[in-house]
């Protein structure tokens, strides 16, 4: 699926524990307008369920596990978010859905756009058509 890659990030780690930094266009490949996360999520809950036009993201599991569900109208991949090095890069135009958050997961999301609720495509026919 080439609009989807995982990014390995380099721990700074010393008799303290662990770091890990971030920065735009050095570790994540775009600029970054907008950090989210997802926390609390209530047992058995799913989320996403839609496709972005024209945003990018990069979703770190910074505690916890969750599986995402990845879709570009052709293939369909499962991955398991459950490592704070790893980050998922999700470009434009890829069904994504959120599921099996652990209890403790939380979610770190960092986007290329402000909040633009009209680049949501939240009906998978919609999404299909739009391809
Ligand atoms: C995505 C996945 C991984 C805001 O007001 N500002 C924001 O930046 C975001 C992300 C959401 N919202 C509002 C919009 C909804 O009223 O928060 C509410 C929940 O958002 P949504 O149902 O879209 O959340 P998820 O978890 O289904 O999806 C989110 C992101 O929206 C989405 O871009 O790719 O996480």
């Amino acid at each position: 699926m080439k609009l989807v890659k995982t990014l390995n990030f380099s721990t700074i780690g010393d008799n303290r524990g662990s770091l890990i930094a971030l920065e735009t266009l050095i570790d994540i490949p775009f600029n970054i307008r907008r950090v989210y996360y997802i926390f609390d999520t209530l047992s058995g809950v799913s989320r996403g369920f839609h496709a972005h036009r024209d945003l990018k993201q990069v979703l770190i599991c910074v505690k916890g596990s969750c599986r995402i569900l990845l879709d570009d109208g052709k293939h369909k991949k499962n991955i398991i978010l459950n490592n704070p090095q790893t980050g998922l890069l999700i470009e434009d135009l890829v069904w994504r859905e959120m599921h099996d958050f652990s209890e403790d997961c939380v979610l770190l999301v960092l986007a290329s756009e402000y909040y633009d609720e009209t680049d949501y495509i939240r009906d998978y026919d919609n999404f299909l058509r739009y391809l």
